[in-house]
């Protein structure tokens, strides 16, 4: 019998209990009295994505019959994590969902717990494009986001005796509920092989043809997005690798069983891993091939769709906004020109012309050794058409470079495609640049950095392009369901406003000088300590106090983020407890967590410095638990849940100029934890909005650190200038921490003494004075929950749909 539809605004328990039920036994194949949590889990979700699907469908529907136009998100990560609490709480059906699971006997925070993390992204990058695409389905935009559909996401980490290890991570172990396999749309993608010239009769070229030598099939796998309220569901559409043939019959029959699979292996290969390196040169063959694979199968789609609807090419940039998530899809500005000239037979003009008018770009990142660049030789086997398609498209940039007379050769020979100096290398950026129409940085200062820096010639060239936007983070995941504390409290102070329009939250701001919402400010944000400490208290074994100063660093680990800064303080915070047990010290909670590049040598040194100056610290009687040190392993987003909202301090402290924007940052000003950072990033515009008094910032800028690594620094001296900074080198390197092997931190602290490229030495003492200023606010503690209110009421404008609605109408032109 077919059940009633269920209302979505207002769900009937019961009507849902009896769905789960249906679910169970005829989706899952179970009987309640044998199913396990699992079966649960899928059960539920399937009853959800039932009533998603129908929002899809009209979602789909709508923006074809409008002929509106749509976004395609092209990104190598999507970093989305768990999906469950996002769809229900986006649709309204949380309280019903957990009344109808508690009829049936079934916790769902128990079930919620067992989901595992889509950990299809390193970092940030990863995260702002499951952020983005939640935001693009709330603000109502039409979109498709396109990735690779990771068999092994990111991996898990696990500390072993203070080292990182990696594990791999299996997220489709119990299946994906949330997903649909589309077989059918499935698209060829070729590799190597060679270029055939064809020619009409009176010898002119007429077109090249591609003969790829591997051949594969990429196929789509279809996740629903639901917005806030369910107002628009959208599609993340994720490609796996599939043979065109699974198994090689000939060597199957004489008997070379292995050899057999080869092909399957092959394309098994393509959507297996994930990449874990995040800013760093991933120069290796499958990399490329990855970045090929997802990004032809995803503009044969949107090919497809659009000629199915429109018939017609020439109006593609009027239908489709394609967006390159950095460099790692900018492949697809070349296979776009190959379709559109050798499969759909337009000139090179044209084609050109639409590609330019289609893509626009984001860059993430300033490191030159994340500015991914192929060698030629290696490009040019893999992908020979898309070769001789770059050398086009140089040719007419430098065209126009030296037409416009500005440029020496030297400049030339930077805005070229090809990097002529040493290896020959393709370079994606400058390629990403030259073929899109909008090349956007990701907050203010990086943005004015692009400008000054990777791309001054291409900037000077095509003065129009560049364009800022900050990055935001989804306040429904990163507020309302992370925090549901707080968002009850603000929901009683300012009403239900802010919950569909964030800028309401500065209605927040008044209430800061209120004594009585301060205390219940602080109790909810004790409550969330509480729970924090008894998640590490089940992890690690670890008591924490949660009335101590909860002060949180977790990101990537890398040089630049400076985790080392942060160490080296609480060693010499410890050695200052020590020598002055008189004094009033503040207790505090050094939090880590972060994921280093399993190649990444000093990174990988760090967390185990931060465990071995954990083991000491937090043994030594002497402290008086007044400094604990907690290194949090296998960080992702499901913990960071958890952490973000129980933070009092939030550590932003990367050597100015190098963060390009962060979004951690904004996650924990929103959750009312003050900042320690660098003007660095988007920390200045946070302290834009939530005002100098209540973020404390210290260290060099961009242009002084510019300026001293120019003008020569000498970080010894600095480190001889600073007591506290010396003694605390000084006991790292000489083996306090690491009596096992006393020279593990030998080399790590002689490069802090010989070059420093990351200004650790040159901001220590103006790190260390803004931690003592920590210390004094925390201590006059309606003052500390004043600011945090203020932090709270201020940065509702960091929201995502913010951003998505600059990205909709000043790079799209899409209505938001
Ligand atoms: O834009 C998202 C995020 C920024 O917030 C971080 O500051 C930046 O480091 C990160 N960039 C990367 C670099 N990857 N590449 N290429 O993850 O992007």
């Amino acid at each position: 019998t077919e059940l009633p539809r269920l209302n979505l605004t207002n769900p009937d328990p019961k009507a849902l209990a009896a769905e789960i039920l249906q679910a169970l036994k005829y989706r899952v194949g179970k009987d309640a009295t044998v199913a396990t949590r699992e079966d649960w889990l899928t059960a539920a979700i399937k009853v959800v994505r039932d009533r998603i699907v129908d929002r899809w469908h009209e979602s789909t529907k709508e923006a074809y019959e409008a002929g509106a136009k749509r976004v395609y998100y092209l990104s190598l990560e999507f970093l989305i994590g768990r999906l469950m609490r996002d769809a229900f709480s986006n649709l309204g059906v949380m309280d019903a969902m957990r009344e109808a699971l508690a009829t049936l006997g079934v916790d769902l925070d128990v079930i919620a717990a067992l989901e595992p993390d889509a950990a299809l992204g390193n970092g940030g990058l990863g995260r702002l494009a499951a952020c983005f695409m939640e935001s693009m389905a709330t603000v109502g935009v039409p979109a498709h986001g396109y990735g690779i559909r990771y068999a092994n996401g990111m991996f898990r980490q696990e500390i072993h005796d203070g080292w990182q290890v990696e594990l791999p991570e299996t997220w489709l172990d119990h299946g994906n509920p949330w997903e649909f396999e589309r077989r059918e749309r499935s698209f060829e993608v070729g590799f190597g092989g060679t270029v055939e010239s064809v020619t009409s009769k009176d010898g002119r070229l007429e077109r090249h043809v591609w003969k790829p030598h591997d051949r594969l099939l990429a196929v789509a796998y279809d996740t629903p997005v639901v917005g806030w309220r369910g107002n628009r569901v959208n599609t993340l559409r994720l490609w796996s690798g599939m043979p065109i043939d699974p198994i090689l019959l000939d060597a199957f029959n004489a008997g070379d069983h292995i050899g057999a699979l080869r092909e399957s292996n092959k394309a098994d290969a393509l959507s297996r891993v994930l990449y874990p390196a995040d800013s760093s040169e991933a120069g290796q063959e499958l990399r490329l091939r990855q970045e090929y694979f997802f990004s032809t199968a995803s503009l044969q789609d949107i090919i497809q769709r659009h000629l199915s609807q429109y018939g017609d090419l020439l109006t593609l940039p009027d239908k489709a906004a394609i967006h390159l998530n950095d460099t790692h899809p900018a492949i697809a500005v070349t296979e776009l020109m190959r379709l559109l000239m050798d499969v759909h037979l337009l000139d090179f003009d044209t084609a050109w012309d639409i590609s330019k008018r289609t893509f626009a770009y984001t860059n993430h990142t300033l490191l030159p050794e994340a500015l991914e660049s192929w060698a030629v030789p290696l490009f040019e086997r893999l992908l020979p058409r898309h070769m001789q398609i770059i050398y086009a498209i140089n040719a007419e940039i430098l065209l126009e470079a030296r037409a416009s007379d500005q440029f020496n050769g030297e400049e030339i020979s930077r805005i070229s495609l090809i990097q002529e100096n040493g290896e020959r290398r393709v370079r994606m950026g400058n390629l990403a640049f030259a073929g899109s129409h909008s090349i956007n940085g990701v907050s203010a200062l990086h943005t004015e950095l692009m400008k000054e820096t990777v791309f001054a010639d291409l900037h000077r060239l095509y003065p129009d392009r560049i364009n800022n936007k900050t990055n935001g983070i989804t306040p429904r995941r990163w507020l309302f369901q992370s925090n549901p504390g707080l968002t009850t409290l603000i929901r009683e102070a300012i009403g239900e406003r802010f919950l569909d329009d964030i800028d309401a939250l500065t209605e927040l701001d008044r209430f800061a000088e209120d004594a009585s919402f301060r205390e219940q400010f602080a109790s909810v944000k004790r409550a969330n300590k509480e729970r924090l400490a008894a998640l590490i208290m089940e992890r690690q074994g670890i008591r924490i106090d949660p009335s101590a100063l909860f002060d949180i660093q977790i990101k990537r680990i890398h040089e630049y983020k400076r985790q080392l800064l942060n160490i080296i303080e609480a060693v010499a915070l410890y050695d200052q407890i020590r020598s002055h047990p008189e004094r009033d010290w503040m207790p505090r909670v050094k939090f880590f967590g972060g994921k280093a590049a399993p190649s990444y040598h000093n990174a990988k040194l760090i967390i185990k410095l931060a465990n071995d100056v954990a083991r000491v610290i937090n043994r030594d009687p002497a402290v008086r638990g007044l400094l604990k040190v907690v290194f949090v392993p296998n960080y992702n987003v499901s913990t960071a849940e958890i952490m973000v909202p129980a933070a009092d301090l939030s550590e932003q402290i990367s050597t100015a100029g190098m963060e390009a924007s962060g979004t951690g940052n904004m996650k924990f000003a929103l959750n009312g934890a003050l900042t320690i950072g660098t003007l660095d990033g988007a920390n200045v515009e946070i302290k834009e909005c939530v005002g100098d008094e209540n973020i404390f910032i210290f260290g060099l800028t961009a242009d002084e650190v510019a300026e001293r690594r120019s003008n020569g620094y000498t970080p010894r001296s600095a480190i001889e200038g600073s007591p506290e900074l010396s003694q605390a080198l000084a006991a790292i390197s000489s083996g306090v921490f690491s009596p096992d092997d006393r020279n593990r931190y030998r080399d790590l602290m002689d490069g802090l003494y010989q070059h420093d490229w990351f200004m650790v030495a040159a901001d220590f003492d103006a790190y260390a004075d803004a931690q003592r200023q920590v210390d004094a606010v925390w201590r006059d503690s309606p003052d500390w929950y004043a600011r945090a209110i203020r932090n709270v009421a201020r940065t509702g404008w960091f929201s995502s749909d913010r951003t998505i609605r600059q990205y909709a109408n000043e790079i799209w032109n899409v209505p938001a």
